[in-house]
């Protein structure tokens, strides 16, 4: 049986592979780690505490926040303002950001963003969710509290990003832009141990992930490329947990879909929380991700902590096929012809 590896002693092994390898990246994601074990103890009891079902609250995004929610983003707040390193958060449950006053006049460098409870509406009937967090060193000057254009970059400037699993078992996916690494949480010992070295995304694979009651809503291009993969047979595997969704195309191949609607025309999926993080990590595992108009997600620009967008995320060559199809039947000629066959979509 090959030695454990725990996430502390790669995070401290590797923090040389790391650009700015000054100590304070491995501190913070020592502390996310932290977090998610708090968390994780939690969610692995919510059916025995007055802790599931909805808070009687909705979030800044419209979504009805539920109590393991709010436990989850305190949990994560708590343990990034002793952390040291990070001056400010952005997370899906708070409107604005919240800057983080220095620790004995230590200079923080960074900054995270993340989704404490990503598909949380499944915690009460006992389906995986996860947490998402990506982190990004600060742009405005050290010496004075983070701003919003510390928090409105590009996907393609995260220094690391990654996601908790609270699933069959607890898994800690990790990024910091030199491959992508999987930690399974051993409850025996309370560490994440390296269980899924160098992870790469199968070029293609058997599952297409959509939520597929809304098809008559996507644009007709989505709808054809949905066909498609009904024509080849491909398993549609969907829990409405992004999270988890996406976890199973990283490990096992194949596309998450979520197409705008009319409902949400630019997509429901959050870009700094959710989709980036997610998509840093995919495509250091060899995958794709970009918008439904076929813009790369880690390129798109952002305008606000909250701002949504299509995607479609996952194996390379079936990302490639999407986007002919894409091309192929967004031209506006075919478009009115199957308005008028089909009616307006
Ligand atoms: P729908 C969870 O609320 C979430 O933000 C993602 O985790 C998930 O993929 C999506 O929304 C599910 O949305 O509209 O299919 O219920």
């Amino acid at each position: 049986m090959s030695r454990i590896v725990t996430l502390d002693e790669f995070i401290i092994k590797r923090q040389n592979d790391f650009q700015y390898a000054t100590g304070e990246l491995t501190g913070l994601l020592r502390d996310i780690g932290v977090a998610a074990k708090i968390i994780n103890r939690e969610v692995n009891k919510a059916g025995l505490l007055n802790i599931l079902g909805a808070a009687k609250s909705e979030n800044a995004s419209g979504d009805t926040v539920q109590k393991l929610d709010l436990y989850a983003n305190d949990k994560l707040i708590d343990c990034l303002k002793n952390s040291g390193e990070c001056c400010g958060i952005a997370s899906e449950e708070n409107e604005h950001f919240i800057p983080i006053k220095e620790i004995e006049g230590k200079k923080a460098k960074y900054v995270v963003v993340f989704d404490p409870l990503d598909g949380s509406s499944n915690i009460d009937v006992n389906v995986s969710v996860g947490t998402i967090f990506g982190i990004f060193r600060r742009k405005s000057d050290l010496s004075k509290p983070c701003e919003m254009k510390d928090f409105l970059q590009k996907g393609s400037e995260l220094v690391a990003s990654g996601y908790v699993l609270y699933g069959t078992s607890t898994l800690l996916v990790y990024t910091t832009g030199r491959g992508v690494n999987g930690f399974t949480l051993d409850p025996t010992i309370g560490e994440f141990c390296l269980s899924h070295p160098d992870i790469k995304i199968p070029n293609r694979g058997n599952y297409y992930s959509v939520n597929q009651g809304y098809y008559l809503k996507f644009d007709i291009e989505m709808r054809r490329y949905i066909d498609h993969c009904c024509d080849e047979n491909l398993r549609l595997r969907y829990i409405g947990s992004m999270v988890s969704d996406v976890h199973r195309i990283l490990f096992q191949g194949g596309i998450f879909l979520y197409p705008n609607t009319r409902k949400f025309p630019q997509g429901k999926l959050r870009l700094l929380y959710e989709c980036n993080p997610l998509a840093f990590i995919v495509e250091q595992a060899g995958g794709k991700a970009m918008s439904c108009q076929l813009e790369r997600i880690l390129d798109l620009p952002l305008g606000d902590l909250h701002q949504r967008m299509s995607i479609a995320i996952g194996s390379p060559d079936m990302l490639d096929e999407m986007k002919e199809f894409v091309e192929r039947y967004k031209v506006p000629e075919y478009k009115e012809e199957v308005v008028e066959k089909e009616g307006a979509s």
